[in-house]
Parts: structure tokens; C-alpha cells; sequence
């Protein structure tokens, strides 16, 4: 009796510790009016620690603890977004604006104002979350608007972020479209650690918010400080939204989502450049980059009547900022080996701060585009940065030439080994024809073998595979794995313990996936989705070595130039020498298998809730692996549906159809049969 008691008062305490604490995020996050000290929000945080540690059958999903990070994946699952994540038309001078505004008026066939919703455009990576019955559920990138990457792990260790909504009338299905970003001095911060460890630097805070967020790591993503912007919804169900844009961001602050302080409804055109001109004065006193303005037709029946145009909504248009423009002068220009033997010219540029970021680098792309732009060593040049990019040449002050200048030319030999450059006629770029003898195009390959979403060895770097190839301890992709301890701690800046460790990650690296391994060869033009359909085509490595040009091209989006591509890596008796290699050296996948004889070949299973021992993923995996389909949504022709904690109407639909049913237990059961 008295440890029921005991144990209801735990539960109680927990709760309310819960509440509170997701009542100060909302104070602190979505207000920005913070009602206790962070001291007291910490002693508040660590009580409920002690207690879930005690009662670990008590920690839920959405607790506020439950933000630290779960454990890496091998990649990321697909998402595919109901309602597609559109894009935006973009404007840059005031005429496009008006424009914009007398196409809306056209269309509609009215001569009244419009009423403009407008907001900040940052400058970071759009994302989706889902919400059912409150609780999230999964979040998803853009990715080409209609697919996207499931990266629910990495979002959810963003306080800001609410893992359930505050209030009541909740929708039963809710997805929140936002922008993740990072502010100017969390980029600064994450920056000066990463220098100071000797570890990679972002070039800007847009590429530090999208490298935080696509990590197969989600305790790395926990330690970046990444903040979010909600600026619109997706699919929502049952709950019936408000009619006018700024009231649906209202109700979204509401439910404890973080909308911009700087939302503001205006009238017309004159209305939206008033907004742009008061933009731009504060741009610089802004926390966080922004590199426009977006204006949304405020009515939802005007924008639902207006409709698309491909991907972009005709109700809304972002409004750029020009990008920052500086003069500096091109000290010399080099020409960068590529992985595929692509010479690009690089200025090397007189140092200067562009956005706050110090530019001494500018790509010059090619040949053809040096010369459309008359570009000159000895030049003073016209550096541009717009947020995201790679700081480009704009283009040449003339009348600034020194009479010292000197022309560009694409040199016969390749810089790194001499081999004759080729240069065919029509193609802009030129290559260096040494392959594999180049030492650029071998450490390119080997950095590309290396890398995460190829074999994935964590601790082989770029700087490292240099050093590798320079010292000539390896040669080929294949020489890694005969790489030795001693061999490794001879290397300088390498201690033991390092080496020791990069030794495991080769080791680990060996178990992967036949589309990895493909995908890691580096054949020109096969990306990851080429290497992946090739993989589901060509089930055996067999198989693909020996497929003649047409059989390539019967593969899905394979035409006569990939096809030709990948005919020839295998003829070559070099890449056929160390595909051998590597897999006597024990890298290995597992077989892909005729669909048809897994055991759940056939089945189709719907997963609805939070299942309490793995993620949804996991789940979906586990599936897959045994041959299941798993779809989003219940029908007639579903086998199974798996229902967790808190589901969502998909329940309800199962029961309706009289679909059979497994909870929690009844699934892990299930799998564990197999
Ligand atoms: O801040 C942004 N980058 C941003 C992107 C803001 C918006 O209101 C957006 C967007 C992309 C699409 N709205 C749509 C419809």
C-alpha cells in the first residue's frame, strides 16, 4: 500500500515537473519573456533526472530530458511529404514587387488591396515537423520538396523545439513548416571550439545549421546551437485553422511553436516596401542572417484560389536582399585537381570581410567563365557572397587593371602530376587525363571513399588522407584496410590511442551496404540514388560487373552517358583489381535478397504512436529487412498496423477495417519470432 502511494507521488511529481518545465521553454523560447532564472530552470531539470532515474518505466517520449540525442544511424530513412514543401519565387528589385502585386490582382479579378503577410527570410534549411495528437512525431527535411530525410533524432534535441504542444485543441494531425537556422554568434562559438580542436570550420551559419542537422549523430546535433522559425503548416487534421495566415501563426505560438517577433500584416505593394526598407536597416542588428523578406497574400481563400505555378505558391514571393559586394584584388590563381581529374581555377584573393566572414578564396568555376568576364591576375575584382554560396568573382573593375596584369591560361600539364590536361571542345571543364596516377584525383577518391555517407571511416579526414597519400603509406582505396598500428602512430600529429581508434572505424567500416560500396567507388555521374537503384537492380556485385551498356540503361533513370560510365570502371582491370582487393580484405554487405522469399514478402504494415524500446525507423528497418512494406497510411490491403503510445487516427481506420492489431509487446514478440 505504501509503496503504491509512494509511487503515485512520483508519478505526480514527475508530471508536474514536466509541465513546468515545458511551460518555461515556452516562456523562455517562444515568448522571449523568461519568468525563472536559468539557474532555477537547471535545479527544476536535474530534479526530474533524479526522479525519471529512479522510475525509468516513467520517462515518456516528450519529456524534457529526453533531448540528449539517441543513438547514430547508418543513414537516413525517406520521407515523403503529403502536401509537397514548396519553394519561393524570388524578387529583387521594388518593380518585381509591384508586378507581383498586379499579377494577385489580375488573377483575382479585384482592384482592393491585398493584405500582405510579411516576415524575415533566414537563411537556413527548411524543415517539417509533424505533430499527432500533440506529440512529435517525426520531422523531415525539405529535400526536393516532395521527398525529404527523416531527421526527427537531430530536431528533437532543439529545446525550442516543444516535443508535445502546450494548450488544448490540439489537431490531430499537425505538421509545422519552419526554417532551422543558426545565429551569427551560436556560429561564432561553434567555430572558435571547432578551431581550437582542430576540427572542420563552417564557412557560414547556413552551412553550420544543415551540416548540425543532417548528422547520422544526433548527440553531435544536440551540442550545436540550432534554433527554428515556424512560418507555415502542411497537412493538419482535425482542427480547423483560422482564415487568415497571421492567425494561423498566432495559434501556432499558441500550441508553444516559435514564430518570428517581426511578423507583420500590411496593405499593397507600398505596404511590402515599407516593410522591406525597415527590414534592411535592421538586418545588421539582427542575431541571426537573414537574406530577404517573404510577403504571403494574407487571406487563405485568396491564396487557395491563387494556387502554384510548378513549386512555388503564386501568393508568396521572397524579396532579397542585394547579396554584399567588396573589392579586392586576385593575388593568383591556381587550378584545384578534382576527384575526376576536372581542373577548376581558383583565385586566391587579397583577404577581405564580406558578411563578416573573411574571403580569401573565390571559385572562378571554368575556363569559358573566366573569359566572359575578362578575369586577369592582378585584377581588382568584385567579390560576392550571398549567404549560402561560395564567394564568387561578380565581375572585373577595368579601369583598375595594372598594366602588370597577366592572362589566365589553362595549363597542358596537370599541376599535381603532369599528365596532359584535355580540354573538349564544348565541355566546359578540362580534365587531367592521369586517373589514378594523379595524386589529386587518388586522394579526391580516397577522401570520397572515406566519407560519411560512403564507407563512412570516422576520424579519416581529408587532412589525414593527404598525409597518407604523401607519405605513400596508401596508394588505392584498398590499401586502407592494410594500414598498421605502427604505420600509424609514426605519423605525425597521430598518438596511439588516435590510431588505435581509426583502426577500429576501418575495421568497423568493412560491414556496410551494397549501395555504400557502390556509392564509395566513386564512378563518375553514380550519386547515391544511381548507386542505390543499381544495387536493387543488380542484386550481386557479379551481376553488375559483367551487365553490358543496355543492361545499365534498363535500370531506372540510367541513360547511354551514366551507363557508358559505369561499363567502363569495370572493364578496367585496375578498379576490377581493387574491388578484389577490398573484399578479400573483408568488406561485406549483406545479400540483397529476392523480395519474394523474405518472410514478410507481401506484407504491408502501418505504424501509428510512439513505440517505447525503438524509434520509428528502427522499426520500419526491421521490417523492410524481413521483406514488409511499411506505409504511411491504413486501407483495405494493410497486413498489420503497429500502435504505440498516443496514435493518431490511423487507429481508429485500423479497428474501423478490422485490420489486426499488435501494441507495443505484441510487435517486439512479432519481430523476435524471426
Ligand atoms: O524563412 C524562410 N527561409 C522561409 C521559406 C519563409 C517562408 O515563409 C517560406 C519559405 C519557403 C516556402 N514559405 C514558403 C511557402
Amino acid at each position: 500500500m505504501g509503496k503504491s502511494r509512494e509511487s503515485g507521488r512520483i508519478e505526480q511529481e514527475i508530471e508536474k515537473l514536466r509541465e513546468q518545465l515545458n511551460e518555461h521553454n515556452y516562456h523562455y523560447y517562444v515568448l522571449d519573456d523568461p519568468v525563472i532564472s536559468d539557474a532555477e530552470y537547471d535545479r527544476l531539470f536535474e530534479k526530474l533526472k533524479i526522479l525519471e532515474s529512479q522510475r525509468p518505466d516513467l520517462v515518456t517520449p516528450d519529456s524534457p530530458t529526453q533531448r540528449v540525442g539517441a543513438p547514430p544511424l547508418k543513414e537516413f530513412a525517406e520521407v515523403k511529404h503529403e502536401i509537397p514543401m514548396l519553394s519561393l519565387e524570388n524578387a529583387f528589385v521594388p518593380d518585381d514587387i509591384t508586378a507581383f502585386d498586379q499579377r494577385i490582382h489580375d488573377r483575382l479579378e479585384t482592384s482592393s488591396p491585398i493584405e500582405y503577410c510579411c516576415e524575415p527570410k533566414l537563411d537556413g534549411l527548411a524543415m517539417s515537423i509533424r505533430y499527432e495528437n500533440g506529440l512529435l512525431v517525426q520531422a523531415a527535411t525539405r529535400g526536393d520538396g516532395a521527398t525529404g530525410e527523416d531527421v526527427t533524432e537531430n530536431i528533437k534535441t532543439i529545446k525550442m523545439v516543444p516535443l508535445r504542444l502546450r494548450g488544448d485543441n490540439i489537431p490531430r494531425i499537425l505538421e509545422v513548416r519552419g526554417e532551422v537556422f543558426m545565429s551569427k554568434s551560436g556560429f561564432d562559438k561553434l567555430n572558435s571550439l571547432a578551431q581550437k580542436k582542430g576540427e572542420k570550420i563552417f564557412a557560414n551559419p547556413r552551412n553550420a545549421a544543415a551540416g548540425s542537422v543532417r548528422q547520422l549523430d544526433s548527440q553531435i546535433t544536440a551540442s550545436r546551437p540550432l534554433e527554428i522559425y515556424c512560418y507555415g503548416v502542411g497537412l493538419v487534421e482535425g482542427y480547423k485553422l483560422p482564415d487568415k495566415h497571421s492567425d494561423i501563426l498566432k495559434r501556432l505560438s499558441h500550441w508553444g511553436l516559435r514564430v518570428s517577433s517581426l511578423v507583420e500584416v500590411v496593405k499593397g505593394a507600398d505596404g511590402c516596401l515599407t516593410y522591406y526598407q525597415h527590414m534592411s536597416h535592421k538586418r545588421e542588428k539582427l542575431p541571426y542572417e537573414i537574406d530577404g523578406v517573404v510577403y504571403k497574400v494574407n487571406d487563405i481563400a485568396l491564396q487557395e484560389k491563387l494556387g502554384f505555378v510548378s513549386r512555388a505558391p503564386r501568393w508568396a514571393i521572397a524579396h532579397k536582399f542585394p547579396a554584399e559586394e567588396v573589392n579586392t584584388i586576385i593575388e593568383a590563381v591556381e587550378f584545384q585537381v578534382g576527384r575526376t581529374g576536372a581542373l577548376t581555377p581558383v583565385a586566391r584573393l587579397k583577404p577581405v570581410r564580406v558578411h563578416g566572414v573573411t574571403v580569401s578564396n573565390a571559385t572562378l568555376h571554368n575556363m569559358d567563365e573566366i573569359q566572359r568576364k575578362d578575369i586577369h591576375v592582378g585584377d581588382t575584382v568584385i567579390v560576392r557572397r550571398a549567404g549560402d554560396v561560395i564567394p564568387e568573382v561578380a565581375g572585373v573593375v577595368r579601369k583598375l587593371r595594372p598594366g602588370s596584369a597577366k592572362k589566365i591560361i589553362l595549363p597542358t600539364h596537370c599541376p599535381v602530376c603532369r599528365s596532359a590536361v584535355e580540354h573538349v571542345e564544348g565541355e566546359a571543364v578540362a580534365r587531367c587525363t592521369g586517373g589514378l596516377f594523379c595524386a589529386a584525383q587518388r586522394k579526391e577518391t580516397i577522401k570520397h571513399f572515406a566519407s560519411r555517407r560512403a564507407m563512412d571511416i570516422e576520424g579519416l579526414g581529408d587532412k589525414l588522407v593527404e598525409q597518407l597519400v604523401d607519405t605513400r603509406l596508401i596508394e588505392s582505396v584498398a590499401d586502407i584496410y592494410d594500414l598498421t598500428q605502427t604505420q600509424l602512430e609514426n605519423l605525425e600529429r597521430m598518438g596511439e590511442k588516435s590510431a588505435q581508434k581509426l583502426l577500429e572505424q576501418i575495421e568497423k567500416s568493412k560491414s556496410t551496404t551494397y549501395a555504400r560500396f557502390l556509392y564509395a567507388l566513386g564512378i563518375r555521374e553514380v550519386g547515391e540514388a544511381t548507386a542505390k537503384a543499381l544495387a536493387n537492380h543488380f542484386r550481386t556485385l557479379q551481376a553488375l560487373q559483367s551487365a553490358t551498356e543496355e543492361d545499365l540503361q534498363s535500370v531506372p533513370d540510367i541513360g547511354p552517358v551514366v551507363a557508358a560510365h559505369i561499363a567502363h570502371f569495370f572493364q578496367e582491370r585496375h578498379n576490377r583489381d581493387i574491388i578484389s582487393k577490398l573484399i578479400n580484405a573483408g568488406v561485406h554487405w549483406p545479400l540483397i535478397k529476392e523480395s519474394n522469399h523474405l518472410p514478410l514478402s507481401g506484407k504491408t504494415f502501418v505504424i501509428t504512436g510512439t513505440l517505447s524500446n525503438m524509434s520509428r525507423d528502427e522499426a520500419k528497418e526491421r521490417l523492410e529487412k524481413l521483406g514488409a512494406k511499411v506505409a504511411g497510411s491504413v486501407s483495405a490491403k494493410t497486413s498489420y498496423v503497429v500502435v504505440g503510445v498516443d496514435p493518431g487516427s490511423k487507429y481508429d481506420k485500423a479497428r474501423e477495417l478490422g485490420i489486426p492489431i499488435l501494441d507495443d509487446k505484441q510487435f517486439h514478440a512479432f519481430l523476435n519470432k524471426f
